[in-house]
């Protein structure tokens, strides 16, 4: 784990139109930190799969083809982290995560997600929250591929919600009837995570 604040910069030095996209408690940073739990798995492309199950009409497996081959697209967003740096504009490409669940059908009562990564990490969200317009399964950042530490070959961006839920290295999705909590969720973090509210620990 490793974090490189030396770039930060407190809401009170900023201009009001950049101040108003910072959340209460957060500073600018034009870094990008790398955070996670673990160290950063190997992966075999040949290998990898995406799969889809529990509350589900047919459980699936994703390649990494298949993914690559759904309606690319690209947003500029905002991101939150719960250690307090925010970073603004940071470009992601990836399939919508509404537009791949056009290949998923979830049963009526599989309401809530709990998304799997390498190595154990897991979050927890709720399938409407990720219906929203703004999240995306990426392989792509910065007009790049995404770089191992930063999730390579899939992550979880979304934007409304402090960046422990943006799983790196996503490997399956559990569809289920009632929440279940994630990793950093069964540890304390708040388990709704919104960065406008301050939801940081439960
Ligand atoms: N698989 C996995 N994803 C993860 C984590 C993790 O430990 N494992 N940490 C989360 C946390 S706490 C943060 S702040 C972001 C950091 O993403 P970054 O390293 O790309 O900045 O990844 C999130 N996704
Ligand atoms: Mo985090």
């Amino acid at each position: 784990m490793s974090q490189d604040m030396s770039r930060l910069r407190e809401r009170g030095t900023l201009p009001p139109d950049i101040a108003v996209r910072i959340p209460p408690g957060q500073v600018l940073t034009d870094r990008f930190p790398v955070l996670h739990y673990g160290s950063v798995p190997a992966t075999d492309l040949a290998t990898w799969d995406l799969r889809v199950f529990g509350l589900v009409r047919e459980p699936r497996r994703f390649t990494y083809k298949q993914i690559l081959a759904m309606p690319r697209e690209r947003m500029v967003v905002d991101i939150h982290c719960v250690t307090r740096w925010s970073k603004l504009d940071t470009v992601w490409e990836g399939v919508k995560f509404r537009t791949f669940m056009q290949h998923v059908q979830p049963l009526p009562e599989g309401r809530f997600v709990l998304v799997h990564c390498e190595a154990g990490f897991t979050t927890n969200l709720p399938l409407d929250v990720l219906m929203d317009d703004d999240v995306m399964l990426a392989y792509r950042h910065a007009d790049a591929p995404l770089t191992p530490e930063h999730g390579w070959p899939l992550r979880l961006i979304v934007p409304k919600k402090y960046f422990w839920k943006s799983a790196k290295w996503v490997r399956a999705l559990e569809f289920m009837a009632n929440d279940r909590l994630g990793f950093w969720e069964r540890n304390g973090y708040n388990n709704h995570a919104d960065p406008w509210k301050e939801e940081r620990f439960a």
